[in-house]
């Protein structure tokens, strides 16, 4: 899933990333071609548009233009958005306590993954602690209450089913009845789908709703059908309502479309995915997670969250006009040493720069190194701190003793900062850059 939307999506971002400066018209560009990329992944047409007009909207500001790495701040547009339009924070399921009977419909077309997903909450919630009890009431398909009988075995959860009966609102009621009476804590009431929807399936979800009332009535839907995955689904909202949304076989290789829409379309959440056939094979819906997946930098996006912590933006802001105006001094250079520290181990920071993997490596980096510079910068005037070409051989002596260091300390300080202040015009943006200025901190 999302194999050819997360290599599209890679190469757009990496291609402001390697730019030493974005422009208008680059952010114009590259929105353009995530448009194509998320039509080609078969997003809804009015899905896109929003996402297209909010991403550009705000990426047009002046935060990213005039920020210290502009591509990130764009990739990091885009991953917010991204997030917000998989469905923003995680979604549970929302139970009742285990002293009363909780229950759960399933609802979907036929062969959409309804009995199998059944199965795989009855495993998660038994797991959570939770008594629960599996309801054979797909009474269409003949080999359906068997179905549902082998996986229940398969999972250890009792299966509730009448046999002869043929009114699955009847098997509903009765097994929460006696669910209530056997202290279950959690029905899961397995329903029957069609080819197709039809007033007939309806009325039967319908009437099941009615008599039962669910705490969560989910609506599995095969990530395989896109876009009608999305029809299907407004359906059951509007008949039926849905709490939540299960998408089924996530590990098929589709274009991933009909993910990407069914939350802003439905305005329901997305809850757990299911990727695989094995009773194991379900997982929590994390939006977060998804949309690093899709954009194919999970890292780059938590170094930009982190970045973020650290300076705050208006700090980031003053930065790059030092860098660009050329002013900044070696009091800056002692706020970057200082927010270095603040970002955890150098390994950690290395980790999370694509370009520095391979071309830096921890070892190379001693930290002892960092702590010779603060001492040397702290014990500099006000003065000395904002001009450096004004430490000559004595103030260098008188340095090099405030913070027990040698001169031969200072001076290469002194080098490193002049080599650094001739890199930073060149460095806005570059990662590449950023990976040799690491280098030169050493
Ligand atoms: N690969 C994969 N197959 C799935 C998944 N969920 C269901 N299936 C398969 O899809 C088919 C239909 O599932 P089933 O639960 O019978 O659908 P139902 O008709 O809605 O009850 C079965 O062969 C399942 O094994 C999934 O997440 N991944
Ligand atoms: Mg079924």
């Amino acid at each position: 899933m999302f194999d050819s939307l997360s290599t599209k999506f890679s190469s757009i971002i990496k291609s402001l990333s390697g730019k030493g400066r974005i422009t208008e018209k680059n952010i114009r560009d590259a929105v353009e071609e995530i448009k194509i990329s998320l039509l080609d992944a078969d997003v809804n047409l009015r899905v896109v548009r929003r996402f297209i007009n909010s991403t550009l909207e705000e990426a047009l500001g002046e935060k990213v233009l005039l920020s210290v790495d502009p591509g990130q701040q764009f990739t990091k547009i885009v991953y917010d958005k991204m997030v917000a339009l998989l469905g923003g924070d995680d979604q549970g399921l929302k139970l009742k306590g285990r002293d009363t009977t909780s229950i759960i419909l399933m609802m979907g077309l036929q062969g959409s993954g309804k009995t199998t997903t059944a199965s795989k909450l009855a495993l998660r919630l038994t797991k959570e602690g939770r008594k629960v009890m599996l309801v054979a009431a797909d009474l269409v398909r003949p080999a359906a209450v068997t179905q549902l009988q082998v996986l229940g075995e398969k999972v250890g959860v009792r299966v509730f089913a009448i046999p002869g009966e043929k009114d699955p609102v009847k098997v509903a009621r009765e097994a929460v009845s006696t669910a209530r009476h056997e202290l279950y804590d959690t029905v899961i009431i397995d329903t029957s789908g069609r080819m197709h929807l039809d007033e007939t399936l309806m009325k039967e979800i319908v009437d099941i709703a009615r008599a039962v009332n669910p705490d969560e009535t989910l609506f599995v839907a095969d990530a395989m059908t896109g876009q009608n995955a999305v029809t299907i689904a407004q359906e059951f909202e509007q008949k039926v309502g849905i709490s939540g949304v299960i998408l089924s076989k996530f590990d098929s290789d589709t274009r991933g479309g009909a993910a990407l829409s069914l939350k802003s379309v439905v305005g329901k959440p997305l809850k757990f995915i299911g990727t695989g056939e094995k009773p194991e094979d379900l997982e929590v819906f994390h939006p977060d997670r998804i949309a690093q997946r899709i954009l194919g930098m999970g890292d780059v996006v938590s170094l930009v969250e982190k970045a973020q912590q650290v300076f705050d933006e208006k700090e980031a802001e003053r930065l790059a006009q030092k860098m660009q105006k050329n002013t900044f001094d070696l009091q800056d250079y002692l706020d970057q040493l200082e927010n270095m520290d603040k970002m955890g181990s150098v390994d950690k920071i290395l980790d999370m720069i694509p370009g520095a993997k391979g071309n830096v490596s921890a070892d190379d980096i001693d930290m002892k190194q960092f702590e010779i510079q603060k001492a040397i910068i702290k014990s500099m005037t006000k003065f000395e701190r904002s001009n450096y070409r004004i430490i000559g051989p004595s103030r260098r002596k008188r340095i090099a003793k405030g913070s027990g260091t040698s001169v031969a300390d200072v001076n290469r300080l002194l080098k490193l900062f002049e080599k650094q202040k001739l890199m930073m015009k060149k460095l806005m943006g570059n990662r590449k850059m950023q990976a040799q200025m690491l280098k030169n901190f050493m």
